[in-house]
């Protein structure tokens, strides 16, 4: 079997195949474009997996996608202002992990809004300019990379689109789902499903379990074989 490792920059393809290879093959890095060829390799099982440079759309229309990606690092730092990165992340993370940002800033109650964070982080990080007024710049660049060095916790900048409903299984392959989709547009209906589904943000994120390493090395063998 072949299998390609392909995704926008910067999210961790290069350490999935160290972790299925259980040695460094490939280089990895906390910025895009480390990885500047195709890199092949054979796990034990014989399966062949390729690890690729990242993929950008051409053009990022929908401004919070461009800044979900600058969060997770997909687009060069030097492309970007931390202030306006650090301040989306900071609203994102209140509404979506307010006990992540409460616990890792040791946070009472939280903060009204995504600059009152910055502050706060500012000030327990030494983030601070002449007179003691905090720097916001500094501030955000402390969560932006707390984010991406995963010491915030586990966090998903997004989800998967609402499925069927729980508990209803149509038991309907792929294919004959597309088949179906045909047949709906040759009629001319209008319920045809996305081609894409937009990622978007639910209102309440499933709370996710940090994998343990134990985990990874489980899940790393059973792909090894
Ligand atoms: N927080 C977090 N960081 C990760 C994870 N996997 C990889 N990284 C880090 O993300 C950065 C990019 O990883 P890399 O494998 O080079 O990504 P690639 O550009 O997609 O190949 C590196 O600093 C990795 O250490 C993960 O599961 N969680
Ligand atoms: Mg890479």
């Amino acid at each position: 079997m072949r299998a390609l490792i392909a995704g926008v920059p910067n999210v961790g393809k290069s350490t999935l195949l160290n972790t299925l290879m259980n040695r460094n093959v490939a280089k990895v890095g906390d910025k895009p474009a480390v990885t500047k060829d195709q890199q092949l390799v054979t796990l034990a099982n014989g399966m062949q997996i390729t690890d690729s440079p990242g993929l950008m759309w051409p053009k990022i229309e929908e401004e919070s996608r461009a800044f979900r990606l600058a969060l997770a690092g997909s687009i060069p730092d030097t492309a970007i202002d931390y202030l306006t990165i650090g301040l989306f992340g900071g609203r994102f993370f209140l509404e979506k992990y307010p006990e992540l940002v409460l616990a890792r800033y040791k946070l009472e109650v939280k903060p009204r809004d995504a600059e009152a964070l910055l502050i706060e982080i500012g000030r327990r990080r030494g983030a601070l300019r002449k007179g003691g007024i905090v720097d916001l710049h500094k501030a955000a660049d402390v969560l932006v990379h707390e984010f991406r060095d995963g010491v915030l916790g586990p966090i998903s900048l997004e989800f998967p689109p609402p499925a069927e409903p729980r508990g209803v299984r149509t038991g309907k392959s792929i294919e004959s789902r597309s088949a179906d989709d045909k047949r709906r547009r040759a009629a001319g209906s209008r319920e045809v499903a996305p081609v894409e589904a937009d990622v978007g943000m639910p209102s309440e994120p499933e709370p996710m379990r940090r994998p343990s390493d134990s985990d990874r090395q489980r899940r790393a063998r059973e792909w090894r074989g």
